[in-house]
């Protein structure tokens, strides 16, 4: 169960943030702001508490707060991003972090190891981690070094096709993962129940389980009802100005 999440708004200079994809246009701020609102009350009406930080005109993708910290049970990593213009992002989650975790249970990437939270994914006390080009392989020795001496465990995976692992692969507990792409044949996964992701909805396989329900992106119809069909509550919040970016549901939050 979660009982927190961090967010941060976006700011006005969202519209310089890093993309691949620059044909599905700049964002539009005011609707970015909308949707913020509404993703954090569809994280409420799951039952968290949620902490709103404010915007960072400077960094320009400083809501996708996922790749700043990795939150878990035992401990609170610090990360180090691997994209330049995000690096310095991680100074700013400090202050909110220590809130949370005491002084002793707060740990720190550093440099030359790189590595951003998009790549981490949690299943219960094990996290994979993905090999992108945001996240090195000093940065994956370090965090399993971290993961180990609190009792946690961590692996490689590796990535050829998308930005972050949870681009394209998420746990929604119950042994259940939603895979799309590359993920769908990898070992790691194989035994485990795979939802597949249609070629065509493959943005929705960034989906988030909080608390029992699962927060799918609008829009993609065919994943929604197969998450249905998989017996969980769906709950729906639009992300378009964010997918511009890059960005899905998991980025614009730290659950724990
Ligand atoms: C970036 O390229 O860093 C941002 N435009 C998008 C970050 C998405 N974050 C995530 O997948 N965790």
């Amino acid at each position: 169960m979660f009982k927190h999440v961090i967010v941060r708004k976006p700011a006005r200079s969202m519209i310089d943030g890093i993309t691949s994809a620059p044909e599905l246009g700049k964002p539009d701020y005011e609707l970015a702001v909308k949707q913020h609102d509404a993703y954090i009350e569809a994280l409420r009406s799951c039952g968290v508490e949620v902490t709103e930080l404010p915007a960072l005109e400077e960094y320009p993708d400083a809501c996708f707060v996922e790749d700043v910290a990795v939150v878990t049970r035992k401990c609170a990593i610090i990360t180090n991003p691997g994209a330049a213009s995000r690096n310095g992002e991680k100074e700013h989650i400090m202050e909110t972090i220590k809130k949370f975790y005491k002084e002793d249970q707060i740990e720190y990437i550093k440099a030359p190891g790189t590595l951003e939270g998009g790549d981490v994914m949690m299943v219960g006390d094990h996290f994979y981690v993905g090999r992108s080009a945001r996240t090195n392989e000093e940065g994956i020795h370090q965090f399993i070094e971290i993961l180990e001496k609190y009792g946690l465990s961590g692996s490689e995976v590796t990535l050829e096709k998308v930005l972050h692992l949870k681009t394209g692969v998420n746990y929604l507990e119950n042994d259940t993962f939603l895979v799309s792409g590359e993920f769908i044949e990898k070992e790691e996964f194989k035994n485990s129940k795979l939802i597949l992701i249609p070629d065509d909805e493959a943005y929705a396989a960034n989906c988030i389980w909080v608390n029992g329900k699962v927060i799918v992106p609008s829009s993609f119809p065919k994943v929604a009802q197969l998450i249905r069909e998989a017996g969980y509550e769906v709950i729906t919040t639009d992300t378009s100005e964010y997918r511009k970016l890059d960005g899905g549901l998991s980025c614009l939050s730290l659950r724990f």
